[in-house]
């Protein structure tokens, strides 16, 4: 069957037809109206072709959104467009009465939330899932809903108060910069690779004005501060401060110009991210004043010399490594500029503590150069984790509203992207479990949630057939056995474990799993995991290490005899502040690693998605060359599968997309119908439409004239999907 829009069809078919002369007219009349479908569910047939030539032509019409039933699809243009967010759009799409008749938008999905939490039917909190692969599109896209929001939902306009409000709302949208220049990266797939995850709680207030943000960040990618796989790039900030810093700070921080470190690779290269003024700026209206502001670069700068400290191998093992001869200025700047004394510095770095025997003495072993290497990496590593997350607190306590001046709120989730580099890691192994388990929510909520409740009901339905990434997640992290319980359990025994070990462990333990693919892609010891979003080969090497992330205790006694009084603050002697620590010279296992810690905080955060309606929004990825103009089909093809947006379209498009709680419908309608109002038990929940099983669902229900709309959503008749399609405007309303 051909592909056709308003009985137009597209192309032709497997059975290679040429189109005759009268078809040919028809084609293209259907290839040009291709563009002008708002929503995919008016494609038909809906198959991955016509999806894709849908996006393709409203792509090359310089249309970027589109929606997926119940799923914004938001296309990366890779060029502004700055006419498609002025702050005027904004306003339109929250003024008019149903935005969603207005063309497919960010800020509709933005709009329709802000409605949600507004309704007297349905007020409750409100979460927007922005997902996609790296550098799709996901933190310019938060970053929008963003000042969507610090427009739309701003305070009223007495003076006292909109002083105070345009306040708030600055300080929120000038967290993003400070956040981006310290938690961002240039990596192989984005100029602006965000390494961090967040969770960005909007505050509102009764009268639905935003009162404050609260942002929950997730798992740092430390390891860049000194490891940058080949081309790619250390945090903006680093590259900040050595091209924007004047001449008297370049002479305070020691940072002359043109100076080389080794954790700087790439310096030459100027992105539009290097915007130290910027930084600086939001820095200040977060309330981080020049001074201190000077003593953080300050201490980047530090980081810096300290990476160019290198040692020479010990001809004899029981000395000390010694410096290589062009590192001396080097560790003596850093000691001088993170106010440490040289000779401890140096020390800690080149030597270890142990404590053996039955009398737990204290013995002192010189570290390999290797060992050393290690030491100085982790000592960056310690405190550049620890000012990022002295950062976000700084922005917690300026942008957060006291618990009693807030009632709702709409969380913006941006997390790290789906990324599948030639060598991949732990860091790459967390990133990619998120994107799991957040496609797992969707699955939950949309595809499965949805389909079940349609049979519950004794609806007529064929189930529509979808990707479930269970059984990705059962391999990396179900119970009893799985790549995370492998991990940790080879940081618990801390037996000596070779990345070819640790190949063997895992791919004997979990032979059965469906999801652990041929090592084929690589010579290292690897594993494969075959991802919703496609196979991923991780290799073994330092892999256990890093899951254990063990801080020498020396490290952290060296840092708190700091003279810096940043330092002192991240570094505090009290000794209930510090985090796990390696235990001196002892073979105990640090009580949480790194991947039971992430697993914990991802389960915090589905726990509070659960709690709120959600939204989707699906960033794609047109090219990987990040080109405008260039719709790489192939490329869009294999997000489109791993998505599963086909089945999304296919169930939004012959489902129910309204409904309403029987309660909440009979305290609606009650005036309408001779309907007895029923006072059912229970708290307001989420629409279950949008993935919340709460009470039973009514029916779906046509608008009639004079009836005021129920939601603002619009009403659409389900079975759609077998009819022709329609072009953009072309709704059907009615139903049952
Ligand atoms: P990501 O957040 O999805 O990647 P970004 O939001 O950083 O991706 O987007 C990558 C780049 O695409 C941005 O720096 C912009 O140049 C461009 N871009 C994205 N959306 C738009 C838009 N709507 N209009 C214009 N340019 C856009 V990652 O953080 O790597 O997963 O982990
Ligand atoms: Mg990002």
């Amino acid at each position: 069957m051909l592909p056709q829009v308003n009985g137009h069809r597209l192309g032709s078919d497997a059975q290679g037809e040429d189109p005759l002369p009268g078809d040919l007219q028809d084609f293209l009349g259907a290839e040009s109206l291709l563009h002008q479908l708002d929503d995919l569910t008016q494609v038909n047939p809906v198959t991955l072709e016509t999806v894709l030539r849908c996006l393709q032509a409203r792509y090359t019409a310089d249309t970027f959104y589109t929606n997926a039933g119940c799923t914004l699809v938001a296309l990366n243009p890779f060029k502004p467009v700055p006419q498609l967010y002025s702050p005027e759009l904004m306003r339109e799409y929250h003024t008019v009465p149903q935005p969603q008749k207005l063309k497919p938008h960010v800020f509709t999905v933005g709009e329709q939330s802000y409605r949600n939490v507004k309704s007297l039917m349905e007020p409750v909190n409100q979460s927007i899932v922005v997902s996609g692969e790296s550098g799709a599109g996901k933190t310019w896209t938060s970053r929008c809903l963003m000042k969507f929001y610090a427009v739309v939902a701003s305070s009223p306009t007495s003076w006292e108060s909109h002083r105070v409000a345009e306040r708030i709302e600055q300080r929120i949208l000038n967290s993003n910069p400070v956040m981006e220049a310290f938690g961002n990266a240039c990596t192989l797939r984005n100029n602006n690779s965000s390494r961090f995850g967040k969770f960005i709680q909007l505050q509102l207030n009764r009268a639905h004005q935003m009162t404050g943000a609260a942002v929950q960040t997730y798992l740092l990618e430390k390891t860049r501060v000194a490891c940058q796989a080949p081309r790619e790039r250390n945090f903006h900030i680093f590259y900040q401060i050595c091209k924007g810093a004047s001449a008297q700070e370049r002479l305070q921080w020691h940072l002359p110009e043109g100076a080389a470190f080794s954790w700087l690779p790439n310096p030459d290269r100027t992105l539009e991210e290097d915007c130290f003024e910027v930084t600086r700026e939001a820095m200040l209206h977060l309330g981080i004043d020049t001074p201190t502001q000077s003593n953080i670069f300050k201490l980047l700068a530090g980081l810096l010399h300290l990476g160019n400290t290198q040692f020479a191998n010990s001809e004899d093992e029981a000395q000390p490594c010694q410096l290589m001869e062009q590192a001396k200025g080097s560790v003596r700047t850093s000691a001088l500029l993170l106010r440490l004394p040289e000779d401890t510095l140096l020390e800690t770095l080149r030597i270890r503590t142990i404590q053996a025997g039955r009398q737990r003495q204290l013995f002192r072993k010189p570290c390999s150069r290797r060992e050393c290497d290690t030491r100085r990496d982790c000592l960056a590593k310690l405190v550049y984790a620890r000012l990022f997350d002295w950062l976000v607190a700084v922005i917690n306590s300026s942008t957060c509203a006291a618990p009693d001046t807030w009632t709702t709120f709409i969380g913006l989730l941006d997390v790290y992207g789906f990324e599948s580099f030639p060598d991949n890691s732990l860091e790459q192994l967390c990133i990619n479990y998120a994107n799991e388990k957040l496609q797992q929510h969707f699955v939950a909520h949309y595809l499965r949630a949805q389909q079940e409740e349609y049979a519950a009901e004794g609806l007529e339905w064929s189930f529509v057939n979808y990707q479930d990434n269970q059984s990705c997640l059962d391999l990396i992290e179900g119970s009893p056995i799985s790549i995370c319980s492998l991990l940790n359990e080879e940081c618990r025994l801390n037996r000596p474990c070779s990345a070819a070990q640790l190949q063997t462990r895992i791919e004997s333990a979990l032979a059965s799993q469906p999801c652990l693919g041929p090592n084929k892609l690589s010579r290292e010891p690897s594993f494969i995991v075959v991802h919703y979003a496609g196979p991923v080969c991780y290799l073994t090497t330092g892999l256990v290490e890093k899951n254990k992330d063990p801080v020498p205790p020396e490290l952290t006694t060296l840092l708190q005899q700091s003279q810096d009084p940043l330092l002192k603050e991240l570094f505090p002697t009290n000794p209930n502040a510090e985090s796990q620590e390696e235990p001196s010279g002892q073979n105990r296992m640090p009580m949480l690693t790194v991947v039971s810690k992430f697993k914990a905080s991802l389960e915090q955060l589905l726990c509070v998605l659960h709690s709120t309606t959600p939204h989707y929004i699906r960033c794609i990825k047109p090219n990987s060359q990040a080109r405008a103009q260039t719709f790489v089909r192939a490329e869009v093809l294999s997000q489109l599968e791993a998505c599963g947006l086909v089945e999304t379209v296919h169930i939004s498009a012959a489902g129910f997309p309204i409904r309403v709680s029987h309660r909440n419908f009979v305290e609606r309608y009650k005036l309408l119908r001779r309907l007895r109002p029923r006072t059912s038990s229970g708290p307001h929940r989420p629409c279950p439409a949008q993935g919340h099983s709460g009470e039973r669902p009514t029916c779906q229900f046509s608008v009639e004239p004079g009836f005021p709309p129920p939601t603002s959503s619009s009403l659409k008749a389900p079975g759609r999907a077998g009819h022709s399609a329609l072009p953009a405007g072309g709704e059907a309303t009615g139903g049952e």
